[in-house]
């Protein structure tokens, strides 16, 4: 048994550790200190600057709830634009629905690489699909510039320290916006509600002011530390959000997901908020 551990220190007085069997990628990219080692339980764990962004064995929990949730809602998606993503696990999940075109912008190009060779699971050949479109630059950048316009956007990225500050601001949020097509809805990641609840009400309260509706969903990811994982919601339209469970069942019913954690039950219940969470939706 290794006595190397890995300590995360994304909270000033609350460190989780996961044991290193091996390292198999160390160092530092043009942006962000990039760490890809072996725990027994988990398989291969990606850490970016220090926090962990996905283990082998519970990223499901994430990429299903990130993808499917505001893809099988919106119910005729065909472009999608993701925002970061560099592991290609949110890219594998959009590209199991019949969209045209899944854009991905990723700022970090040593990302998808060291992904592509050490956690190859991952992306499970996403990034050879014809429909994917991989592009490496800035997704502020991409969105304040852009004359596409997309059905759904998913914003996968790092905590709002280092590079991807810039993504929790209401002009990324703004630009997001215009970008979406009519009923075109935008997901976005926003962290462990438990200790980053600023985090969370921010981009609540920005959402709520570009959008007819917004709103909070939730996952449990076990290697993200104390608790609920949020997402933010934001749509164009107030209809996808209150499609009912047997409507997202029919839909699913004729895909092949193949999901271990989304199903059209958790879906629904995805919204149900616990009155901590809750409360922090006020505008
Ligand atoms: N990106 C979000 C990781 C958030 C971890 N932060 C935390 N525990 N607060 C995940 C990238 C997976 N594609």
């Amino acid at each position: 048994m290794s006595d190397r551990w890995f300590s995360e220190k994304l909270y000033p007085d609350f460190h989780q550790s996961l044991q290193i069997d091996e390292i198999l990628f160390e160092g530092r990219t043009a942006f962000q200190d990039a760490v890809i080692f072996r725990n027994s339980r988990f398989g291969r764990v990606l850490t970016l600057d220090g926090v962990v962004q996905t283990t082998e064995a519970d990223e499901f929990c994430y990429h299903e709830m990130i993808s499917h949730v505001p893809i099988v809602a919106h119910g005729a998606a065909r472009h999608a634009l993701i925002i970061g993503g560099g592991d290609g696990g949110v890219l594998r999940e959009v590209l199991r629905h019949p969209v045209d075109r899944a854009v991905m912008i990723e700022l970090d190009q040593t990302v998808v690489n060291i992904c592509r060779e050490f956690m190859p699971s991952l992306s499970a050949g996403a990034f050879d699909n014809p429909r994917g479109d991989v592009r490496f630059m800035d997704g502020i950048k991409f969105v304040g510039e852009t004359d596409e316009k997309f059905d759904v956007i998913i914003v996968d990225s790092t905590d709002p320290i280092g590079p991807s500050e810039v993504l929790f601001t209401q002009e990324f949020y703004a630009d997001c916006a215009r970008c979406l097509t009519e009923r075109g809805i935008l997901v976005t990641q926003n962290g462990v509600t438990f200790m980053q609840d600023e985090e969370a009400a921010k981009t609540y309260r920005f959402l709520k002011h570009l959008f007819s509706d917004a709103s909070l969903y939730l996952t449990q990811v076990p290697t993200y530390a104390a608790g609920f994982m949020t997402f933010g919601w934001a749509c164009l339209s107030t209809e996808p959000r209150r499609t009912d469970v047997a409507e997202i069942t029919q839909r699913v019913a004729k895909l092949d997901l193949g999901t271990r954690y989304y199903t059209p039950e958790i879906h629904v219940a995805s919204f149900a908020l616990p009155g901590y969470i809750k409360k922090l939706q006020r505008d």
